[in-house]
């Protein structure tokens, strides 16, 4: 039996929309309106949103917008925002938009507004994060911090990470700030070498205060700092915690004095502007952490408000269905032409596919469609020089995010528009691409011509904004926040749970005493097993 998307009127008029678009070029698309370029392009909350270089025409955006709509869009939206439970296999509300919401608005969780409690940790924090970064909080012989590491992993470590990547900019340059995630030791003793104990924070960040490997983490840490500064009471100047869990942070010896909490209406993948981001703010400073709060609130508006067909994250998460579901594409690339934006895509790659791998509906049936696209990326121009080949002359359809910023926040004539000529070039190249004609007026050879035609016909969004400041990364982060809901609203499922990481973990939780105690007999499949035995050999 067909799920009720398929069967849905709306999804069999895509269906043939689809059989009478699939072979119109993007070429022709733009030969038969001339003013395309200028039309299909959204300029809001100082982001330029070109999304004309796609294999679209208003009747496919009116389709799509209908499909939408039929999906209770404006309802479900609405749920989000005032904080009704929709993550409801785990029975919790989504609102990391109240996280960004400005003092003296009301959000209500089970009848509590929570916006005051928000802005108490967010004053917190700000206090904390001054008070490392003026030099006011000793270490416990005295001295001043100067190494931040956070230790966390998925949603605690990959928003910081990204986050202090893409605003170092505008962090203090006294201090040195390090992230541990992975539970391989490589990664801790990395962290530490050449460091000093008595000169060291760590933030252990983790929203239930028991995941595996930043427990690990944690632990190593404390044994580290106690070897160095020798005294059980030292763990208060060197160690702080973010989470949700009181219980489990007083029992590993962090004051809960120095706890930053947050709730379990945030999701891990969501929490970046949660106290998951405190080395966001002392690196960056309270006042530039508050404006990146702005931007995200900002776009938060923009989603909550703009109407669809003005809607940045609404028209991202359509053309996407449009890929994935009619096109058959499986993958979505993101290139950032700022380096400081290396991790973005990475980051991305947590939101996206955590929040749409799935396989069920809401409801739990199985799908009878496609559902989250492989989200990938680099920063141009590095790709260009490496992977875009396959995007340009091979067989695949893989539609592509360029993001620009007009001005370089290092003033390094002409670098700039070497990079966005790079950036708009790419988008022109992908979508127009060269003829075999074009291909022999420059008088290549015959036998060349088929190698160096460009079919074209590849599509991109190009987002342009004047300069890669806090406020306009938190828009950043907003517009794939927003973009992931409207694509969970399509495809009926729930971006906010995470069932699919647990059943690793688990057997994690089995082996590690097998691998420790030589347990025998083992009785996993026989690959297992021997998996197990030959790393007992060592
Ligand atoms: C994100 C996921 C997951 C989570 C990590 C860390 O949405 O839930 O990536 O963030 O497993 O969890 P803790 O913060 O509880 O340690």
């Amino acid at each position: 039996m067909k799920t009720t998307l398929t069967n849905t009127e709306s999804w069999k008029s895509l269906e043939k929309h689809f059989d009478e678009i699939e072979h119109v070029s993007i070429k022709t698309l733009f030969e038969n309106d001339k003013n395309r370029g200028q039309q299909l392009v959204v300029k809001d909350e100082g982001i330029y949103f070109d999304f004309s270089k796609h294999r679209i025409t208003g009747e496919t955006l009116k389709l799509l917008s209908q499909l939408l709509e039929n999906r209770d869009f404006d309802n479900q939206r609405q749920a989000m925002f005032s904080g009704e439970k929709i993550n409801i296999t785990e029975k919790r509300a989504v609102l990391h938009t109240a996280l960004r919401a400005p003092k003296g608005s009301t959000i209500l969780v089970d009848g509590r507004n929570v916006v005051p409690d928000v802005h108490a940790v967010l004053d917190k924090m700000s206090g904390f994060a001054n008070k490392i970064r003026n030099g006011e909080w000793k270490g416990h012989s005295g001295k001043t911090i100067k190494t931040i590491i956070n230790i966390g992993i998925g949603g605690s470590d990959l928003g910081p990470v990204m986050a202090y990547e893409a605003l170092k900019y505008f962090s203090i340059r006294s201090l040195d700030f390090r992230f541990v995630s992975n539970v391989d030791g490589s990664d801790f003793a990395e962290a530490v070498e050449g460091l000093r104990a008595d000169e060291t924070l760590f933030i252990i960040s983790s929203k239930t205060f028991t995941t595996l490997e930043t427990m690990a983490n944690a632990q190593t840490a404390r044994q580290w700092a106690l070897k160095n500064l020798g005294d059980e009471s030292a763990i208060a100047k060197h160690f702080v915690a973010v989470s949700t869990n009181e219980k489990e942070v007083t029992r590993f010896g962090i004051d809960p004095q120095n706890m930053f909490g947050f709730w379990d209406w945030v999701g891990g993948r969501y929490s970046m502007s949660a106290a998951i981001g405190l080395s966001t703010m002392i690196a960056i400073g309270p006042e530039n952490y508050h404006e990146m709060l702005a931007g995200l609130h900002k776009m938060d508006e923009h989603f909550r408000t703009a109407p669809v067909e003005k809607n940045i994250p609404v028209i991202m998460a359509l053309l996407g269905v449009w890929y994935n579901n009619f096109f058959g594409a499986e993958t979505q690339a993101v290139f950032p032409y700022d380096k400081y934006l290396h991790r973005f895509p990475a980051y991305l790659q947590q939101l996206t596919m955590e929040s749409m791998g799935k396989h069920v509906t809401i409801g739990g049936d199985i799908v009878d469609y496609q559902t989250g696209a492989i989200y990938w990326g680099e920063p141009g121009t590095n790709g260009q020089h490496s992977f875009y080949q396959l995007i340009h002359q091979g067989t695949k359809l893989i539609p592509v995010d360029f993001i620009g910023f007009k001005e370089s926040l290092n003033l390094l004539p002409p670098h700039q528009d070497y990079l966005i000529a790079n950036m708009i070039a790419q988008g022109e190249a992908l979508a127009f691409g060269k003829t075999a004609d074009e291909v022999r007026a420059e008088g290549v050879a015959e036998e060349m011509v088929s190698h160096k035609v460009f079919v074209g016909n590849r599509p991109s969004s190009t987002f342009f904004l004047d300069k890669l400041s806090p406020e306009n990364l938190g828009k950043l982060v907003a517009m794939y926040e927003h973009c992931v809901f409207v694509q969970g609203v399509i495809w009926n499922i729930n971006p906010f749970d995470q069932m699919g990481v647990e059943l690793g973990k688990v057997l994690a939780q089995n082996i590690i005493p097998e691998l420790q105690n030589g347990e025998k007999p083992l009785h996993h499949d026989s690959s297992t097993n021997a998996l197990i035995e030959f790393y007992r050999e060592k």
